[in-house]
C-alpha cells in the first residue's frame, strides 16, 4: 500500500470474482444511463473518455461548463442509484461518516486519456474521493496544488482502490495513458474508473 498525505492505494482490493460482479452491475447501469461523450467548456472539444453517473447527482461537462446535475444530459432521466456493493466499498475505506452522492463512471478505450485536472466542483472537500479501477491498467499522475508543481506517477490496475483525501484531495492529477493488453476483463483494452464523491455539504438542502 502506497501512502502519502491522505493518498492511499489499496492494490488488489477487489479480487477477480468481485471485479466481475462489479462489472455485471455496471453493464446494467450503462443500459439505464448510456455512456455519453462530454465536451470541454467553451471550445466544445470532445473528451476521449466517455462517462455516465450513478447517485443523486452526476458530473457533466458541456459548452456551458462543468457541473453536477440530477439527470442524464441526453435521456433527461434521474441517474440510477449507487448500488449497495459500491457504497460498501466507500464505507469501508473513505473514513467519512456520510455516503457519497455521486459516482462518476469513466470509460477509456485504447488511446483515451485524462488531462491533468483538479476535482474542485464539490462543496464538501473534507470528504475524500474514492476511486475504483477495472480493466486495463491506467498510468495515473499526481502533482500538487499548483499545475506547475512536480508530479509522480504510478499504475492503477484492475481491482485497485484509491482514496484521495486530506492534503491530496485537491491535487492535480490525470491519466497519461492506458496500458494495452494489461487486462482481459473488458473488451478492446478498455478501462473503467469509478470515482465516488460527496458533493454538497452535509445538512445542505437537497
Ligand atoms: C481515472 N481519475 O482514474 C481518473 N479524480 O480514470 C480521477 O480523475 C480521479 O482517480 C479524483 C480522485 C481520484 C481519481
Ligand atoms: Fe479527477
Amino acid at each position: 500500500m502506497l501512502q502519502l498525505d491522505g493518498l492511499k492505494v489499496y492494490s488488489g482490493y477487489l479480487d477477480e470474482g468481485r471485479q466481475r460482479d462489479l462489472l455485471d452491475l455496471l453493464r446494467e447501469i450503462v443500459r439505464q444511463a448510456p455512456l455519453f461523450t462530454p465536451v470541454m467548456p467553451k471550445t466544445g472539444k470532445p473528451f476521449s473518455v466517455r462517462m455516465t453517473n450513478m447517485g443523486s447527482l452526476g458530473w457533466v461537462s458541456d459548452r456551458s461548463g462543468y457541473r453536477y446535475q440530477p439527470c442524464h444530459p441526453q435521456t433527461g432521466t434521474a441517474w440510477p442509484a449507487i448500488p449497495s456493493g459500491i457504497l460498501k466499498i466507500w464505507r469501508d475505506v473513505a473514513g467519512y461518516p456520510h455516503d457519497p452522492e455521486a459516482c462518476l463512471l469513466n470509460h477509456y478505450r485504447s488511446g483515451a486519456r485524462m488531462g491533468l485536472h483538479r476535482d474542485a466542483d464539490e462543496e464538501d472537500v473534507d470528504a475524500p474521493v474514492v476511486s475504483i479501477s477495472l480493466g486495463c491498467t491506467g498510468l495515473f499522475r499526481i502533482g500538487g496544488l499548483q499545475r506547475k508543481d512536480p508530479t509522480r506517477s504510478f499504475r492503477l490496475a484492475s481491482g485497485d482502490v484509491m482514496v484521495m483525501g486530506g492534503a491530496s484531495r485537491l491535487c492535480y492529477h490525470g491519466i497519461d495513458r492506458i496500458v494495452p493488453g494489461s487486462s482481459t476483463l473488458l473488451d478492446n483494452d478498455g478501462r473503467i474508473n469509478l470515482t465516488l464523491r460527496r458533493v454538497r455539504l452535509p445538512g445542505a438542502p437537497v
